[in-house]
């Protein structure tokens, strides 16, 4: 069995991030809608967060943010014109529009793609499938650019395939590895795939209070093309509950490692059914540990504003059980900080909790988890990645360094009309391509 490694790529923060209430279904971006953001203090937790991973010893990468504003995005919805000409008529015209232009949604890189190690696919590759982000306009335009800097990530084409987006239809929502947990007795060894989606295609939707934003047909056409063995897949079906009580992602009230699922009683439809089929599809494999919150112990509303499940759960170097990465507002919301020294000091799987600080992230309803993407990787995987997304400290400075020279402190819905921003960005984006050039 090879010897491998959870590699977490965090999506930099990029300069545009700003509270545009752009996604419905998700009630931290709703009600922040219209807030002054902090870009510059956002970016920061962000590299911290990566630095603390890099410092418990894990390996750790980062993505790049996606160019905003988006010109294309503009130009194909009828303005025309220089860029200042663009923006300006949008956010006269369709505010709305040209709020999407500018999102930094691609910091969210649980969101980029769904990813299958080598060890569980029938051509021995790693396989990425980049999301189409169909249901939301401001992450649908995401997909084209990501797929781009993943073939530029995961070039090498003997070890890796990156797939393009299914295609964009609401048939085909897809939202990546948000929906998607991967259990193994150790992460070089063949592992169970579990695939979430919140609805069939055919559905009626007029019982549910928000959309359901991943069908099953995109999560078995992805398990499809990377080639996963049918007695190691699951699929199970979000609770309408869930979804209702605003978890537009599965990552929002369940979270999974090596033999170890953490997940909310409510999470899924049939619950009972979803632990037998894991339980079975790990049959040989590894015995499973299912850490079930109930909600008597954590409402499902309070897991969803203090984001519990949207930790990461890892497996430090030297300790024996997981640690649960959570964020600050899981120690600040009474239900859920009890549960975490009700967790700390049983003897169960996860041994310990840490709290971190990405509070700009959460106001915009992502968490620790979604603020990155999982790829487990062998060394030999590790050696054929381009290098230049492999952080060090060093590199954590420079980036730090270029943020503190380039971020606003400040950004409010009102400031994307200033043509200044529109310089800043470009000289932003420039230098951010040369640190990278320097790295490659
Ligand atoms: O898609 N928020 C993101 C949050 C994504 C969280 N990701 C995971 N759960 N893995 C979303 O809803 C809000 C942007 C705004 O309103 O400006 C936003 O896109």
């Amino acid at each position: 069995m090879t010897q491998a490694f959870e590699v977490n790529f965090d999506g930099l923060i990029g300069p545009t991030h700003n509270y545009g209430g752009m996604s419905e279904g998700n009630i931290a971006s709703a009600i922040n809608e219209g807030d002054v953001s902090k870009p510059r203090e956002a970016a920061l937790q962000g590299l911290e967060k990566m630095r603390f991973l890099l410092r418990s010893g894990l390996k750790q990468g980062f993505l790049p943010p996606l160019k905003r504003p988006s010109y294309g995005l503009l130009r194909a919805c009828g303005f025309h014109g220089s860029p200042e000409q663009l923006v300006a008529a949008a956010i006269e015209h369709e505010p709305r529009i040209a709020r999407a232009a500018f999102s930094a949604s691609s910091m969210w890189a649980a969101n980029a793609a769904t990813v299958s190690p080598s060890a569980d696919t029938s051509d021995g590759r790693l396989h990425l499938t980049v999301a189409n982000l169909s249901t939301m306009l401001h992450r649908s335009q995401e997909g084209p650019e990501t797929y781009r800097l993943l073939r530029s990530v995961f070039a090498d084409e003997q070890a890796f395939r990156v797939h393009e987006p299914l295609p964009m239809h609401p048939d085909f929502s897809d939202e990546g590895a948000a929906n998607h947990v991967r259990l193994a007795v150790n992460h070089g060894a063949q592992g169970v795939e579990l695939l979430v989606y919140g609805r069939e295609i055919s559905e009626d939707q007029s019982d549910r209070k928000f959309p359901a934003r991943q069908t099953g047909l995109a999560s078995r056409r992805i398990a499809a093309s990377h080639g996963l063995s049918d007695d190691r897949t699951v699929f199970a079906r979000q609770s309408k509950q869930a979804i209702n009580a605003g978890a537009f992602h599965n990552d929002v009230v369940c979270v999974g490692t090596l033999d170890t699922l953490f997940t909310h009683e409510l999470a899924f439809e049939q619950r009972d059914e979803v632990y037998a089929a894991l339980r079975q599809a790990s049959t040989g494999l590894f015995d499973l540990n299912i850490v079930e919150v109930t909600e008597a112990e954590v409402p499902i509303g309070d897991a969803i504003t203090s984001y519990l499940f949207n930790s990461q759960l890892l497996k430090l170097p030297g300790e024996d059980r997981l640690v649960l990465l959570a964020p600050m507002e899981t120690r600040e919301t009474e239900t859920t900080r009890r549960y975490c020294e009700k967790l700390a000091s049983s003897n169960g799987p996860i041994g310990r909790v840490e709290f971190i600080d990405v509070r700009q992230s959460m106001r915009n309803g992502g968490g620790p988890a979604c603020l990155r993407l999982r790829v487990v990787m062998s060394e030999q995987e590790l050696k054929a990645v381009n290098q230049a997304y492999l952080l060090t400290e060093e590199k954590i400075d420079k980036l730090s360094e270029w943020l503190e020279g380039n971020y606003r402190d400040q950004l409010a819905v009102n400031d994307l009309a200033d043509p200044i921003l529109l310089e800043e960005l470009e000289k932003a984006q420039e230098e951010l391509s040369q640190l990278i050039i320097s790295w490659s």
